[in-house]
């Protein structure tokens, strides 16, 4: 059978297209089935969508969604629909944790609970038979009820490498995923959903959490470096140092073989003085910390995140002193932050001075503990998934803040971006702009 992975650009550019797909091209390939890839630009018209879908000839569409992807995904899917009849399935964060909303959308056939390897090679197997596609796990069938998920697929060694294809990658310049899932409970985040949503449903079975062998991942490594030129490595891992013993091993063997510069995602909590050091020596270059808030109460009672600010403080000090780039992601606008909070993170961001950070108004993405809260509460619009997602501006009617105070707060963080952009010297322009895109995407 032959799969179409359509990719739909957001307004903002990206480094890498849905890693998902990346995955699941891999795995059908190893099945014998065929795999293509198509971008679909922010504001390509329906004509030339069609027409590329068309020139694919796919027996199966396929698309990876996130919460910004999803308005733009339905428009087009639903007048594809009307010119074609080709199977759609969706997959990713955004249909796992709204699955009703996105089935009932027009042009949308299945959609994909977690994750969706095995799930689609046995779509893909019942639809090639003809055989009738409820009951397989993970898979929910327009009409038919949710189902059961498998349990979660272990051990990831035995993934094929990721599709080079399905990424969309500069030459060069590679995105490479050692692990699966992340432990730490923080509210706003969408990637820890998944373990809870495998813990509620599959705990018998294992969780979800699961790390490749060191071994595994400089084979991929390897293999991409016989194929073409490897410059750059970016882990894209929620939180790459969370196992110490696996770093330190990692930091060995990578630093031995291979010393490409790489980038990878942290928290604060799992980084000490030593690793910083050892990771440094073994190639890296850059370290993108999730610091969501200055205001500690903010961190500690809204986001589940207890480390101090002088936890902060001494990370992005350590960070430096290994030679370490260090950039900082925050959040603004958080149900129940406050603006002298909103101010609390902007002192804090001069005092960890950054090499680049990256800030967004806090979005409510579904299945996080937050997006319970909001709509518990009535924060959150009634028609939220109608609403576009976007870094500037709140979708919540929030208690204690107004639309002017976030526009306000914004447009201070934007005069403090554009003012670090002037002052940045040559060395950090470079650095940043290699992988500034891990600013924007990075969680931990
Ligand atoms: C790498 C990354 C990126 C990359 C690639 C994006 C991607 N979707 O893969 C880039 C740089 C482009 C990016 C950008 C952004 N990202 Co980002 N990103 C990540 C990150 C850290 C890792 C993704 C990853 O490695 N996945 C690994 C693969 C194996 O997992 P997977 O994608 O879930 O795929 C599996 C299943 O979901 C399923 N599946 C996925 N797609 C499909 C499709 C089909 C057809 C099927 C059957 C199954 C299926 O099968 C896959 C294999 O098992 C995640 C956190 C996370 N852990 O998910 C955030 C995350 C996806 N990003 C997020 C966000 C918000 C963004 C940005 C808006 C920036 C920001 N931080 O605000 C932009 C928006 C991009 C866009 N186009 O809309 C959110 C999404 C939340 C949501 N509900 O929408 C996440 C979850 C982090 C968070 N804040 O909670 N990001
Ligand atoms: S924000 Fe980072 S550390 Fe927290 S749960 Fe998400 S991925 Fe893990």
């Amino acid at each position: 059978m032959r799969m179409l992975f359509l990719e739909f650009d957001t307004e903002a550019e990206w480094g890498v297209a849905s890693l998902g797909p990346g995955f699941l091209a891999a795995y059908l390939r190893a099945h014998g089935h065929a795999a293509a890839f198509l971008r679909v630009a922010h504001d390509a018209g329906m004509d030339a969508i069609a027409a590329g879908v068309r020139a694919e000839a796919p027996d199966l569409i396929g698309v990876s969604l996130t919460t910004r992807q999803w308005l733009r995904a339905r428009a087009v899917l639903g007048a594809l629909r009307r010119v074609s009849n080709v199977p759609v399935i969706a997959g990713g964060l955004h249909p796992t944790f709204a699955p009703e909303a996105v089935l009932a959308a027009e042009g949308i056939d299945f959609v994909c609970l977690g994750e969706g390897e095995g799930a689609l090679l046995d779509l893909v197997t019942a639809l090639e038979a003809g055989a009738a596609t409820e009951g397989i796990a993970n898979i929910w069938t327009k009409g038919g009820a949710r189902p059961l998920l498998r349990p979660p697929m272990a051990p990831i060694d035995g993934l094929p490498f990721t599709a080079r294809d399905m990424l969309d990658e500069r030459p060069g310049v590679v995105h490479v995923s050692t692990q699966r899932g992340c432990p730490f409970p923080c509210t706003y985040c969408a990637a820890r959903m998944y373990d809870a949503l495998y813990a509620e449903r599959a705990a018998e079975d294992g969780a979800y959490g699961r790390r490749r062998s060191h071994e595994n991942v400089l084979a991929e490594l390897r293999a991409i470096r016989a194929a073409g030129p490897l410059h750059y490595v970016i882990f894209l891992d929620d939180t790459f140092t969370i196992h110490h013993p696996w770093v330190k091993r990692f930091c060995e063997v990578y630093g031995a073989e291979l010393r490409v510069p790489f980038s990878l995602n942290a928290r604060v909590e799992t980084v000490n003085e030593r690793m910083l050091h050892e990771l440094a020596a073994a190639g890296c270059r850059h370290i993108v910390y999730g610091v969501e808030s200055g205001s500690e109460r903010v961190r500690r009672e809204i986001m589940k995140r207890s480390a101090t600010n002088q936890r902060f403080r001494d990370v992005f000090r350590w960070t430096r002193e290994a030679g370490i780039l260090a950039t900082a992601n925050y959040i603004l606008a958080t149900p129940g932050e406050t603006m002298a909070e909103m101010r609390e993170t902007i002192a804090l961001h001069h005092e960890l001075q950054p090499v680049d950070f990256a800030f967004f108004v806090f979005y409510p993405y579904p299945g996080t503990e937050l997006f319970y809260l909001c709509r518990e509460r009535g924060w959150l619009p009634e028609n939220h998934l109608e609403r576009p997602a976007v870094h500037r501006r709140s979708i919540l009617r929030l208690p204690g803040i107004t639309e002017a105070d976030i526009e306000t707060i914004y447009a201070e963080w934007t005069d403090i971006r554009a003012r670090a952009a002037a002052g940045r010297t040559r060395a950090e322009h470079a650095a940043a702009a290699e992988d500034g895109v891990r600013a924007r995407a990075g969680v931990a």
